[in-house]
C-alpha cells in the first residue's frame, strides 16, 4: 500500500516558454486553435483578464490567498487542518440541478427519454445570449486538464474556461492540471471544450459577493461536437466540468463510439487472506455509498482493501478478453455528513489537511464539523449558512450535500496502481441502490445479460446530492440516470455488446447489493460500512467457485452459513428479512419495470424484455409452489 507523499496541489512541470498566467507560445496549429477558441470565448464573455492556469504550487497559493482576501474562502486553523479552507455556497446553489441539465444532440432520439433534450441550434443561441458579457469584471481562467494520467492510453484531455477561482482550485485537486497537458494539445491530441460561468458579471466598482451565482442555470452538453457549457452555478458537478459533464456525459458518448464504458462507479482492489488480488467496481447512485465502499476497512480479519477510485471509472475490453478499469479523476469530491471514525476512518484520515470543505459547519477553534463526524456536536458551531447553530432548531449544522474536495494521493489506503495508465482487470461488478424493502443484501446475476438487466432496473431512494424530494423512489439504471450522455436504451445495448466482446470465463461476475434494507421499525437491518467486507468476501468466494448459492427467481443468494458473520450479532429474524424475497412485491416490481422499459420504445434491447419475461415466469413458479 502506498503512503501518500504528494500534497495538493499537484505540481506539473512548466514548459520553458510558459509564463505564469500567460498564454503558451507553442508554435503549432493545434495550439493556435486552442488560443483562437479561448479568444472567442473571451470575446463573448468579456472578462477583465485571462489567466492560463499552469498548475504550479505558487499559482495555487496565490489563488487561495486571493479567495480568502475576497471573503470567498475561510482559512481553517492550520493547527487542526493545515492548508484547508471552508467555502459557503449560496443557499440556492447546493447540489446538481438535473432539471436544468440538457443534452443538445443533433437528433432528439439520441438524447433519449431519460434526458432533457434541447435543440442544439436554439441552445447555442441561448448560450450566446446568457454568456454574453457574463464574465465582466472577473478573471477568466483557462484550465488545461487530463482525465487519467497525462498521455495514458485510456486518458482524455480537455480545457475548462471558468470565471470561478473556486472552480479552478477544485479542478486542480480533482484532475491533472497544467503545462504537461498543453504539451499534449500542442502535439495534436484531441481535447474536449468546456465553458463555465457563474453568471454574475460585476459592474465597475461593484462589490463581489461570497458565492456568486445566478438563479437561471444551464448545464448543457453538445455530444456531437464534444462541448459543455455550464452557466449560473458554482457547485460541484455543475462547475467542476471535468467530472460529471465530461468524464460521464461526454465520455459515455465517446465510449459508445469507441467500444468502452464510462461509468458512475467506485473501484477497489481487494486482497484476500491468501494474498490474492481482485478488482471490484460498483455503481451506486449519488450519495448511496461509493466513497465509503471505496475506502472500506474490512471488519473481518485477513482481508485488505485498497482504493483506486470513488466516483467514476472508465472501462475498456482488453485483448485478453477481460475488462480493464481506470479512475480518470485525481481527487475525491465526497459527501461530508455521515463520514466519521466509526463509518469511514479512511476518509477522516484523508482529510487531515489540504482540503477544501464546502457547506460544512465551522467550529469556534477554526476547524470543521458535520453530522456524523463525532457523536455529539461541539459547542459554539457556526452552521453552513454562516449563522450560530442552534441544535434545538432541528436543522443540520452542515448541509446534507456538504462535501470535501481532497487529492486522492492523500488517502492512506490508495493503491500503488491508482495511476496505472493500463487500468486494472475487473473480477466483479456491483450494482446497488438505497432500498428500504424488497432488494436483498446481495444477489448474484446468472450471467452477463441478467447482470445488465439488474443494472438497467436499479431503483433507489433519492438523496440530497441533487435537487428533488429526498426519499422518493426512482429508477436510476446503472446509477447513470443523470449522467448518461445518450439514449439510455442504446446504452443498455452497448453494455450487452461489451459483454459479447469478453471471454465468457473472464468477464467480471455481476452482483446486486443493498446496504439499506430496513426493518418495520425503520432501522437498517445490515450494519454496513466496514461490515460490507463480509459481502465482498462472499462475492470473491463466488468468483473463485468456492461456495454454492441458492437459486431464487431474482438471482442467486448466499446460503446464510456461507456468510462470514463472526463477531456480529444480527438477530436471525433480521438476517431472514435481509434475504426475504416476496413474490408479490417482486411481481409488482416487474410491473413497474415493464412501465419503465416502455419509455424506451424500440430502443430497448429485446434481451432485456426477455429477462423481464423470464423473471415473471420464475416468480409465478415460486408463487405456485408456495400456494
Ligand atoms: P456521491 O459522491 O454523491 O456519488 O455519493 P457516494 O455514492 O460516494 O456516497 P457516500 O459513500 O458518500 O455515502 C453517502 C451517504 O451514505 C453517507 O452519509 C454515508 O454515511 C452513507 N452510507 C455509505 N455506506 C453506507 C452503508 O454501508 N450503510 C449505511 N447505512 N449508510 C451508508
Ligand atoms: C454525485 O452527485 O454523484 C456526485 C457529486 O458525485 S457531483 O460532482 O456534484 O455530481
Ligand atoms: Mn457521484
Amino acid at each position: 500500500m502506498a503512503i501518500a507523499h504528494t500534497l495538493v496541489p499537484r505540481v506539473t512541470s512548466v514548459a520553458p516558454s510558459y509564463q505564469h498566467g500567460q498564454a503558451p507560445d507553442y508554435d503549432t496549429a493545434s495550439m493556435a486553435e486552442l488560443r483562437a477558441w479561448v479568444d472567442t470565448i473571451a470575446e463573448l464573455t468579456q472578462p477583465d483578464r485571462v489567466h492560463w492556469v499552469d498548475g504550479s504550487r505558487a499559482e495555487n497559493t496565490h489563488l487561495m490567498n486571493q479567495l480568502v482576501d475576497e471573503g470567498k474562502l475561510i482559512k481553517l486553523n492550520p493547527e487542526w487542518r493545515p492548508g484547508s479552507y471552508l467555502a459557503r455556497s449560496h443557499p440556492s446553489d447546493v447540489a446538481r440541478t438535473e432539471a436544468r441539465t440538457f443534452i443538445a444532440s443533433n437528433r432528439e432520439e439520441d438524447a433519449g427519454p431519460t434526458n432533457n433534450w434541447a435543440d442544439p441550434t436554439e441552445m447555442r443561441a441561448t448560450m450566446n445570449t446568457v454568456f454574453a458579457g457574463s464574465m465582466r469584471g472577473r478573471t477568466m481562467y483557462v484550465i488545461p486538464f487530463s482525465m487519467g494520467p497525462v498521455g495514458g492510453a485510456l486518458s482524455h484531455i480537455g480545457v475548462q474556461v471558468t470565471d470561478s477561482a473556486y472552480a479552478v482550485a477544485s479542478m486542480s485537486i480533482m484532475t491533472r492540471v497544467g503545462a504537461s497537458v498543453l504539451e499534449r494539445i500542442a502535439d495534436g491530441d484531441p481535447w474536449v471544450r468546456t465553458v463555465h460561468s457563474v453568471g454574475a458579471p460585476l459592474q465597475p466598482g461593484e462589490a463581489d459577493v461570497e458565492w456568486p451565482c445566478n438563479d437561471d442555470k444551464y448545464i448543457v452538453h453538445f455530444p456531437d461536437t464534444l462541448e459543455v457549457y455550464s452557466y449560473g452555478s458554482g457547485y460541484g458537478g455543475n462547475a467542476i466540468l471535468a467530472k460529471k459533464c465530461f468524464a460521464l456525459r461526454i465520455a459515455s458518448v465517446i465510449a459508445r463510439d469507441e467500444g468502452w464504458l464510462a461509468e458512475h462507479m467506485l473501484l477497489v482492489r481487494v486482497i484476500s487472506p491468501e494474498g490474492k488480488q481482485y478488482h471490484v467496481a460498483a455503481a451506486f447512485p449519488s450519495a448511496c455509498g461509493k466513497t465509503n465502499l471505496a475506502m472500506l476497512r474490512p471488519t473481518i480479519p485477513g482481508w485488505k482493501v485498497e482504493t483506486l477510485g470513488d466516483d467514476i471509472v472508465w472501462i475498456r475490453p482488453g485483448t485478453d478478453g477481460r475488462l480493464y478499469a481506470m479512475n480518470p479523476e485525481a481527487g475525491f469530491f465526497g459527501v461530508a455528513p455521515g463520514t466519521g471514525e466509526s463509518t469511514n476512518i479512511t476518509a477522516v484520515e484523508t482529510l487531515w489537511g489540504n482540503t477544501i470543505f464546502t457547506n460544512v459547519a465551522l467550529r469556534p477553534d477554526g476547524d470543521v464539523w458535520w453530522e456524523g463526524l463525532t457523536d455529539t456536536p461541539p459547542e459554539g458551531l457556526i452552521d453552513w449558512e454562516g449563522n450560530p447553530w442552534n441544535p434545538a432548531s432541528g436543522k443540520p449544522a452542515a448541509h446534507p450535500n456538504s462535501r470535501f474536495t481532497v487529492s486522492a494521493a492523500q488517502c492512506p489506503q490508495i493503491s500503488d496502481d491508482w495511476e496505472n495508465p493500463e487500468g486494472v482487470p475487473l473480477d466483479a461488478i456491483l450494482f446497488g441502490g438505497r432500498r428500504a424493502s424488497n432488494v436483498p443484501l446481495v444477489v448474484e446475476a446468472t450471467d452477463w445479460t441478467h447482470g445488465v438487466f439488474l443494472g438497467a432496473t436499479i431503483s433507489s431512494e433519492r438523496t440530497a446530492a441533487a435537487e428533488g424530494t429526498v426519499g422518493e423512489l426512482r429508477r436510476d439504471p446503472f446509477a447513470m440516470l443523470p449522467f448518461c450522455g445518450y439514449n439510455m436504451g442504446d446504452y443498455f445495448a452497448h453494455w450487452l455488446n461489451v459483454g459479447k466482446s469478453l471471454r465468457f470465463d473472464r468477464a467480471p461476475r455481476i452482483f446486486q447489493v443493498n446496504w439499506f434494507r430496513r426493518g418495520d421499525d425503520g432501522r437498517f437491518l445490515w450494519p454496513g460500512f466496514g461490515d460490507n467486507a463480509r459481502v465482498i468476501d462472499w462475492i470473491i468466494r463466488r468468483v473463485e467457485g468456492q461456495v454454492s448459492a441458492e437459486a431464487t427467481p431474482i438471482g442467486r443468494i448466499p446460503l446464510i452459513d456461507d456468510l462470514d458473520l463472526s463477531g456480529l450479532t444480527i438477530p436471525e429474524a433480521d438476517l431472514a428479512e435481509l434475504f426475504d424475497i416476496d413474490p408479490q412485491a417482486w411481481l409488482a416490481e416487474a410491473d413497474s419495470t415493464e412501465e419503465f422499459f416502455e419509455i424506451f420504445g424500440d430502443r430497448l434491447p429485446a434481451a432485456l424484455r426477455s429477462e423481464l419475461d423470464a423473471l415473471r415466469y420464475r416468480l409465478a413458479q415460486t408463487q405456485r409452489s408456495l400456494t
